[in-house]
């Protein structure tokens, strides 16, 4: 590897790495190119970057012409997490993913509305997260591949609609959990066999609380539910804590923003590496690029628990909003 590669070469290899359709994984290797000074030292690395950029071409052509085949529920992942929204029929799953992402599924006072799952982007401050709608829960038919869906989310959100029966159906949407193997992370060591069991966090979504009147009725529900779940009240009829449902849902997702900074220089603060809480220098190091996990010799850090640029070492425990600067 060529060792006068810019700092963004090395942020849009993170972007490879993480990039998990075609398109988003050419348009890293595309953006790694751009990056590259020409010279000779570097010809065998753009060549590498050609090749794989042609292939993954290939590919794709390779899945159009097959994709007709291809389940809707199979949705790739993209952000800084993944957080599937369920619940029964007309909760407001739909109205919630077109209020705070781009997505524009449809929205209806009819039950089962929604009958495949659809995707959106929703800004937390400086981070992307993936929300997806799903269609309604069900006790009598449930598809096996929503399921697998859930399974694949970093974080599970309950809908229920404080206007109707929420307590049951939050009791009936964790039943129906249990009975895929799926239970709330929250629970984890209460469960007498954990064999095949995914834990997944939960976070219980309480709609339709449009004002003081239905306060009172979460309070209610809040006492009679006893669930150690964290609960979040909103009515997205009237935009009522949007921004208390996404501080919940970042730290349901148990993730921290972390700026590096290359040394000498301002950090960039624009776009941060997602790690996961309790994850250290070591951890950054890898995100930035594989090699310096083993080159990484120390660090220096700003924020959380340290004086200002302290330097520390490899297995350092990093905090949301740390500023780091790798030493290799
Ligand atoms: N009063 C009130 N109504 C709401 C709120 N959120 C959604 N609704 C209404 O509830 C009904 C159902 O909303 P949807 O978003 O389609 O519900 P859903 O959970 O996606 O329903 P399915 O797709 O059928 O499972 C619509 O008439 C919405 O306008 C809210 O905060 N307050
Ligand atoms: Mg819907």
């Amino acid at each position: 590897m060529p060792t006068n590669l810019p700092p963004e070469y090395f942020r849009a290899e993170q972007a490879f790495r993480e990039a998990e359709s075609s398109a988003a994984k050419i348009s890293a290797l595309e953006e790694m190119m751009s990056t590259i000074p020409k010279h000779k030292g570097t010809d065998k690395l753009r060549a590498e970057l050609r090749r794989k950029i042609s292939k993954l071409r290939e590919d794709q052509k390779k899945k159009k012409s097959s994709s007709k085949y291809e389940s809707e529920y199979h949705i790739e992942k993209e952000g800084a997490g993944r957080a599937v929204l369920i619940g029964f029929e007309n909760v407001g799953k739909s109205s919630i993913i077109a209020a705070l992402t781009h997505a524009t599924p449809k929205i209806s006072e009819a039950p089962f509305t929604t009958w495949q799952p659809i995707p959106g982007m929703m800004e937390i401050e400086d981070i992307h997260v993936q929300l997806v709608d799903t269609p309604a829960l069900s006790k009598e038919h449930s598809q096996p591949e929503l399921f697998d869906l859930i399974r694949s989310a970093d974080l599970i959100l309950i809908v229920v609609d404080i206007q109707a029966n929420s307590f049951q159906q939050l009791e009936d949407s964790l039943g129906l959990l249990n009975q895929h193997k799926i239970i709330p992370k929250q629970w984890k060591g209460k469960v007498n066999d954990e064999r095949r069991i995914e834990f997944i966090p939960v976070l219980v979504i309480v709609n339709k609380d449009d004002d003081e009147m239905f306060d009172e009725d979460f309070e209610v529900f809040k006492e009679l539910s006893e669930t150690e779940l964290p609960l979040v009240p909103i009515s997205t009829a009237n935009k009522r804590n949007f921004n208390k449902l996404k501080n919940k849902i970042f730290e349901c997702l148990e993730i921290i923003r972390i700026y590096s900074k290359p040394p000498g220089k301002d950090p960039d603060l624009t776009k941060p590496f997602i790690l996961k809480k309790g994850d250290t220098v070591e951890e950054l190091a890898g995100k930035v690029h594989h090699d310096f996990i083993y080159n990484l010799k120390t660090a220096r850090v700003w924020g959380k628990n340290v004086f200002d640029g302290q330097m520390v070492g490899r297995d350092h425990v990093l905090y949301d909003r740390d500023i780091v600067e790798l030493h290799l």
